[in-house]
């Protein structure tokens, strides 16, 4: 008897600003999922462990200085050089709920004020990184974010910078493309668990198309 062909996963995306709670809600929704019985598995960008992800770090951490489109290139190399294990674990059935990608990786680079910086720029490295099913930006004000700690000392830790990046990223919802049409905004002021509510109750239903195999292929 040939055994029944697993569906694919789904790879879902949280975005949003420094401290929306993004690795709070991705843990969490990676854990409810596993409770329902799917296969679950969380990734973050940038993931600081490699060697570009180191140069990174060093970058965010004022220790390196460089040009703004080598850093935007390193960490769109940060993406690319998961792409084939996004794309392996997404066909062995897991699901991934990945803590930033590219929306991130395009909204902070054009949010520098550099002229010869521009979305479109910031967009091209990306193109034909997996797609997501989904991307939930958690929202939040500036002033809100304030008062979950205040900023920490990394590069683009600055209320300037975090108000430009905000306004970027609302401007990707209604901007056209599939940056549009796979985002979902949410409020990300409210409690850990009203938050969580909100996003589970968006990411089931595309959960669930994907298992049913609405959703054939990951596209990119
Ligand atoms: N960057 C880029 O430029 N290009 C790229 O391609 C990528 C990134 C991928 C580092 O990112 C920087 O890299 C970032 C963007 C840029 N620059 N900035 N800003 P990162 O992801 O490594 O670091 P981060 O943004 O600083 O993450 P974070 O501070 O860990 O934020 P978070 O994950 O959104 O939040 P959290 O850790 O879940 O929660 C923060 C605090 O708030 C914590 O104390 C929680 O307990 C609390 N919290 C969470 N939810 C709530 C609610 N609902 N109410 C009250 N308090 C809450």
């Amino acid at each position: 008897e040939p055994s029944t062909p697993v569906s694919r996963g789904a790879f879902i995306v949280i975005e949003g600003l420094d401290k929306a709670g993004k690795t709070t809600q991705a843990q969490k929704l990676c854990d409810t999922l596993y409770a329902q019985g799917h296969n679950v598995k969380t990734l973050r960008f940038p993931d600081r462990t490699t060697p570009i992800g180191r140069m990174i770090n060093s970058y965010l951490e004022n220790t390196t200085e460089m040009d703004d489109h080598a850093i935007h290139l390193l960490f769109s190399a940060n993406r690319w050089e998961r792409a084939s294990y996004i794309k392996q674990q997404i066909s062995l059935g897991t699901t991934i709920i990945c803590d930033r990608y590219y929306y991130s990786g395009m909204v902070y680079s054009a949010s520098k004020n550099n002229p010869a910086l521009s979305l479109d720029w910031a967009r091209s490295p990306e193109v034909g990184l997996p797609r997501p099913d989904r991307v939930i930006f958690l929202d939040l004000s500036a002033a809100e974010a304030e008062k979950r700690g205040g900023y920490g000392e990394e590069k683009y830790e600055k209320r300037e910078m975090q108000e430009r990046v905000r306004e970027r990223f609302l401007g990707l919802t209604v901007r056209g493309g599939e940056e549009s049409t796979d985002m979902t905004v949410i409020d990300a002021g409210s409690s850990v668990e009203e938050v969580a509510e909100s996003i589970l109750s968006d990411v089931a239903k595309v959960v669930r198309d994907v298992e049913s195999g609405l959703r054939r292929e990951l596209g990119t």
